[in-house]
């Protein structure tokens, strides 16, 4: 399948499909397990620098026909533990990309740092979950502070640096513009969209925290969105996210400007080996419409 084998931000990629942070990250070998099962590669699970239990439950909930709701709040080891995973993973030849979170620029750059020393192939930084107080988006929605963000990090690693930005601000594009303007390699669009839900019987928030991220079918035209506006208005590469299920999902991603795509939610519903029916179903749908390579459909609906 040569034809998905592809080249990012100076990352080679077997194909260009990719797990999300945040589902099956949080140990070694569920990661190794999504790249055994055909990913392109794997986002780790955003760490911080200390161990953080997260939230109380419930933290997620299906809802039926829309994707998961979560409010999971930031839970990882620490960056210090969490070394043994990644290097379990790279141990298997797993191609890891590295999330982090961090509350100042100084913190994401250390982490940034730590992820680098493990030998990841990149850094991912969540400037975007949109649910913990000072973290994710109360950074990322603000385009001074996301730009001040990536370029600590950039200052502080040779690796190459992915901001995934929020879908929940006004102007996605200017978030994107800012990212890029600071140095950023790469954008990740899009992190999950702030949303809640009410039991009608208890009459109560279903999530502890009440307010969650919504991830999953019902976020895809957004996602698709922020893709498309952002290809126009940026030159780095864009990691499109957010309700991929089908490989025609993947390539419209494709089509509106992303060069690799990652997929969480339906991962967590179908197991492992969506991964290679959705490199399968990519490569098909790539050659029956004429395309040699990933790359060369990369934002090819702007043209038509
Ligand atoms: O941990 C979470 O609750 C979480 C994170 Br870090 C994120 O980036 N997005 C999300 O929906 N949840």
């Amino acid at each position: 399948m040569d034809c998905l084998q592809t080249r990012v931000t100076k990352v080679d990629f077997r194909n260009p499909i990719l797990l999300a942070s945040g589902i099956w990250g949080e140990s070694g070998e569920s990661l190794a397990r999504a790249y055994a099962g055909g990913a392109g590669g794997v986002v780790s699970k955003s760490i911080g620098s200390e161990p953080r239990n997260g939230y109380p439950n419930p933290t997620i909930e299906k809802l039926e026909g829309w994707g998961l709701l979560n409010a999971m709040g930031l839970p990882n080891p620490g960056i210090v533990s969490y070394g043994e995973e990644v290097r379990f993973a790279l141990s298997k030849g797993v191609r890891v990309i590295g999330s982090v979170f961090g509350g100042t620029p100084e913190e994401f750059a250390e982490l940034s740092r730590s992820m680098e020393q493990l030998g990841v192939a990149a850094v991912e930084l969540n400037l975007s979950c949109p649910h913990a107080k000072g973290y994710g988006s109360e950074i990322g929605a603000d385009p001074a502070l996301l730009a001040e963000v990536v370029a600590a990090v950039k200052a502080a690693v040779h690796i190459p640096v992915w901001a995934k930005l929020t879908p929940n601000t006004q102007d996605p594009a200017g978030l994107a513009e800012a990212a890029e303007t600071a140095g950023a390699d790469a954008i990740s669009a899009i992190n999950t969209l702030r949303a809640m839900a009410i039991d009608p019987v208890t009459m109560r928030p279903v999530l502890s925290h009440i307010s969650g991220g919504l991830s999953g079918p019902a976020i895809k035209p957004i996602g698709l969105a922020f893709v498309w506006r952002a290809f126009e208005r940026i030159h780095i590469p864009i990691v499109g996210i957010g309700g991929i299920s089908r490989a025609e999902d993947v390539f419209e991603y494709v089509l509106a400007g992303a060069s690799l795509v990652e997929v969480g939610t339906a991962v967590a519903d179908r197991g492992a080996m969506l991964f290679q029916d959705l490199a399968n179903g990519l490569d098909t749908l790539l050659r029956e419409r004429g395309f040699t390579s990933v790359s060369e459909a990369v934002g090819a609906a702007h043209r038509k």
